[in-house]
Order: structure tokens, then C-alpha cells, then sequence
């Protein structure tokens, strides 16, 4: 008995010796911080479900990966459509973005730019669901961007500090800030607006200022984390664009993750996308209208137009319609209106 405790020591010594001359185990070079790239500022549905994502990732690989969420738009200098080449080139790692910003860069997303295309939720849910949307997350990917989940920024209405705007020459002449991506600016002149286009850090300063007359944004996604009421006292809800939001990463950097992790942050990104889509439709569908009656109860005059009057807005941009499904491609664009059923 006496004689095995030595030995047993010996057997320990060298064991560990062993031990530490084995290679460690192969483990992911993770950076100390992925950054997260939002265009608009914290307190919107868009930039709550940017830091919702972030913290459940942070939370359940246990701090492993950790991001940090980049509000507006400062990882871009403030140029929203640069948004999609930083993330490509690696100066961000993720980013919760909108269609429209990286239109300019990936053309098919024109799509979502077309105006008055998607009358609905329902359609815009079965467009995104379906083979459309299966498309555009394999674009994204071709092009070294990893699609993880749908999000929301909402259907995009018209609010003026002038007048109610129920046709289009209620537009004639107005100036309008959009962002600049060459749809929105053909869609306006088209209705015979005057617009203007400005990244969203300047256009908050222009509406304070009034340097313009008016601009277009969703509803509870915005306008009202913005304020809207207390610059422009007229929306017309004509819902004449709808604002995805695409939530991606690098791909190079999903690839550095462990399965396990790569499973995590896709669970994470279903999650916090599904939180922020119901966040930013709350209060739009009827019966539950109170969104709308709160803007109502900040002095704003809502307009809701008829079919009839609807129709002309449809008129007088279907030159822009068909131009741009011809830039966007035929067959995409036929497959969604397949799914949409009639316009
Ligand atoms: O600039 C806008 O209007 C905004 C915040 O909605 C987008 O980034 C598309």
C-alpha cells in the first residue's frame, strides 16, 4: 500500500505532462466584439429589436459572442446606402437593415420599392414566406451576406406640414425628403411632388427646420418615435411602400462560429425578428386601431383613402411600375404578383 501512493503520483506527474504538450482543442478565433449596424436610433420597434437580438446572443453563448449594437448609422459615416458594402467589407459584422437602403446596391430589392405593390400585410407575408423571398435571402448569400430573418419597419405613409393630401394633386409641388435611392425619387416626380433626398440624420434637422414640407415613413416604426406631430399636423395613409428590414451577418464571420453557436444565433434571430414585426404592427390592424388615434389625439389629421381615390396615385405611377420591373427583373417581379394576386 505504501509503495503505490509514489507510484501513482508518477503516473499523475506524467500524465499531465502528457496532457500539456497536447495541442488545446479546436476553438473559434472570436473577436472580443461584433458590431451590430442600425440606421435609425434606439428607441425605434427597428433599433429595440437590433438590441433584442444582441442581448439574446450575448446571453445563451454565454458571453461568447458579443455585440454591440450601432445606432444611427454611425458605422457609415451617416450614409444609409452605404450600409450594405460596410457590412460586406467587414466593418460591420451584422446589421438590421432596410430594403430601401440597400436597394442601391442590390437592385433586386427594388422590389419592395415598387409603388403601391403590396396592398397588405397578408401579401407582404406570403411575398416574403414564399419563393420570393427565398430568392433574395440566396442573392444576399452570393454576395457574402447571410440572410437570418424578416423584421419590420411597416408600410410607409405621407405626412406634410401644409395640407391634406387626398389626391395626387394635393402632392403638386411639395417638397418632399426621401431617402436617396432613384425609385423613391422617380415615384414622387411621377406624382408630381418636388423631392429631395437626405439621410436620415439630416432630414430629423430638416423637418424641425422646415426645410422641407414633407417626407414619408411608417406609422408606429417612425413617425411616432420621431414625433411626427410635432412638425407636420397631415398623414395620408396611403400605404404605397412596404419597409422590410433584413436581419444578416458576414458571412465569413457565421462561418467562424461553432454549429452550436451558429444554431444559437439563428434561434436568436428568429425570435427577436418575430418580437419586432408584432412590436411594430401593434395598433395598425383593425380593431385594434391605436396607433392611429393616438396620432389623432396629438392633433395630426388622418386620411385614409378611398379605392377610388387610391386608383389615382396607381395611375399616375405606373410608368414607374413597369419601368422598374423591367430594371428589377421580370421574372421576380411576375413571381410576387403571382403571390400577390391582383393590384
Ligand atoms: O431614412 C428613412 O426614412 C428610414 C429611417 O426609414 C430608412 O432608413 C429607410
Amino acid at each position: 500500500m505504501k509503495r503505490g501512493l509514489p507510484c501513482l503520483l508518477i503516473a499523475l506527474a506524467v500524465s499531465l505532462s502528457l496532457v500539456a504538450l497536447l495541442p488545446a482543442p479546436a476553438k473559434a478565433a472570436y473577436k472580443g466584439e461584433y458590431k451590430l449596424s442600425v440606421v435609425v436610433g434606439p428607441k425605434f420597434p427597428w433599433g429595440e429589436g437590433a438590441t433584442k437580438f444582441a442581448d439574446l446572443v450575448r446571453e445563451r453563448t454565454k458571453g461568447r459572442i458579443n455585440i454591440k449594437v450601432y445606432t444611427s448609422s454611425a458605422l457609415m459615416a451617416g450614409k444609409q446606402t452605404n450600409e450594405f458594402l460596410i457590412l460586406k467589407q467587414g466593418v460591420a459584422d451584422f446589421a438590421f437593415a432596410s430594403t430601401i437602403n440597400w436597394s442601391s446596391t442590390i437592385n433586386e430589392l427594388n422590389l419592395f420599392n415598387l409603388p403601391f405593390f403590396f396592398p397588405d400585410y397578408r401579401t407582404l407575408d406570403a411575398v416574403k414566406g414564399g419563393s420570393v423571398g427565398k430568392k433574395i435571402a440566396a442573392l444576399l448569400q452570393e454576395k457574402g451576406v447571410l440572410f437570418l430573418g424578416w423584421g419590420e419597419n411597416g408600410f410607409r405613409e405621407i405626412t406634410n406640414s401644409k395640407h391634406a393630401i387626398h389626391t395626387p394633386a394635393d402632392l403638386e409641388g411639395l417638397k418632399i425628403r426621401v431617402v436617396g435611392t432613384p425609385a423613391f425619387i422617380d415615384t414622387m416626380k411621377a406624382l408630381g411632388a418636388n423631392p429631395v433626398n437626405m439621410n436620415w440624420g439630416e432630414a430629423q434637422v430638416a423637418f424641425q427646420q422646415g426645410v422641407v414640407d414633407g417626407q414619408e415613413n411608417p406609422v408606429v416604426g417612425v413617425l411616432i418615435p420621431v414625433q411626427i406631430w410635432q412638425f407636420h399636423k397631415y398623414i395620408t395613409l396611403w400605404h404605397y411602400v412596404i419597409d422590410p428590414l433584413m436581419l444578416t451577418v458576414n458571412e465569413e464571420v457565421f462561418r467562424s462560429f461553432t454549429p452550436e453557436d451558429q444554431k444559437i444565433v439563428r434561434e436568436a434571430a428568429a425570435e427577436a425578428t418575430k418580437w419586432q414585426v408584432e412590436t411594430v404592427r401593434k395598433g395598425l390592424i383593425p380593431p385594434d386601431l391605436s396607433a392611429l388615434e393616438f396620432l389623432k389625439g396629438k392633433g395630426m389629421e388622418v386620411t385614409t383613402l378611398s379605392p377610388k381615390e387610391r386608383k389615382l396615385f396607381i395611375d399616375k405611377t405606373r410608368g414607374v411600375y413597369e419601368e422598374w420591373k423591367g430594371k428589377i427583373g421580370k421574372d421576380l417581379v411576375d413571381e410576387a404578383e403571382k403571390i400577390i394576386g391582383s393590384r
